[in-house]
């Protein structure tokens, strides 16, 4: 699917305006597009492209300005680049525009639940990237609860894939990812990274984001801006526990580390 060959990186390319410039749409799309034009040159298979921030206790964004926000950015990567973009979004309209600016995977954090998605994604016959989030943005961090956290992210993902493809959405389309991050503790992360290979069962490419995440904070005792270390040591045990996509930051660092990792999982004789 999207013509990737696996393991690959996914770019990260936020386009929500920092708290000091406001009116910089232009400014921000500039930002992005030079951004864009490095993690090409990195080796990223794949551009995330997002205007809503997920973070936790994130506000919630219109749907016009995300619009406003992604698509001049797509349309000017689309100017000058084949690379494959996905639209990080869950909104139907931000979908639609997007996929019509040249987006070809939808990356939906909600994995097709807000009202209108699955009949866009069906109609728009995209690949989508299905992931497990508990709660919402706003509130998922106050007491995620699991008896088997692994387990419940598993069932969730495989319900999502039966719904999609009963809704007409063919199996080959559809990734899952188990939203490190997404309304889980650190030690739930852990456990999720840790067995991440049950993911496989699903039958579907498994795609993860770790890059810079707070559990890697907890872990290593580093800032955000500090991560990058962390993030490439899990992304490689992500790889090797059969992650097909990692969506990343630092894109040349994580290329190289994967395909370290990929080269000598290969080249072992298994046991
Ligand atoms: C993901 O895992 N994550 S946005 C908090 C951080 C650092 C980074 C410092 N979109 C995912 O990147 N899409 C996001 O703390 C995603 N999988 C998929 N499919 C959150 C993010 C981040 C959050």
């Amino acid at each position: 699917m999207l013509g990737l060959n696996f393991p690959s990186v996914m770019g990260v390319l936020n386009v929500t305006p920092d708290s000091f410039s406001d009116g910089g749409r232009f400014a921000n799309k500039d930002r992005a597009l030079r951004q864009a034009r490095q993690m090409i040159a990195d080796g990223a298979a794949i551009l995330d492209v997002g205007g809503e921030s997920t973070r936790p206790g994130a506000a919630v964004v219109s749907e016009q300005r995300e619009l406003d926000r992604v698509i001049p950015v797509i349309e000017a990567i689309r100017a000058e680049s084949e690379i494959p973009i996905s639209i990080d979004s869950s909104k139907p309209g931000v979908m639609r525009a997007a996929v019509a600016a040249g987006a070809v995977l939808i990356n939906d954090v909600r994995a097709l639940q807000a009202d209108g998605a699955m009949a866009t994604a069906v109609d728009l016959q995209a690949p989508v990237c299905l992931m497990h989030m508990q709660g919402d943005p706003r509130s998922m961090q106050i007491k995620p609860h699991y008896v088997d956290v692994v387990a419940e992210v598993t069932q969730f993902l495989e319900e999502r894939v039966a719904e999609c493809v009963a809704a007409g959405l063919r199996r080959e389309l559809l990734l899952v990812d188990p939203g490190f991050g997404f309304g889980k503790t650190a030690a739930q992360n852990v456990e999720l990274l840790a067995n991440l290979r049950q993911l496989q069962r699903i039958g579907c490419p498994v795609l993860i984001g770790i890059s810079r995440k707070s559990t890697l904070g907890a872990i290593s005792g580093r800032d955000v801006d500090d991560r990058m270390a962390a993030s490439i040591a899990a992304a490689v045990f992500a790889v090797l526990q059969g992650a097909q996509i990692i969506r990343a930051h630092d894109v040349k660092e994580t290329v190289d580390a994967i395909r370290v990792a990929e080269c000598l999982a290969k080249a072992g004789k298994g046991q």
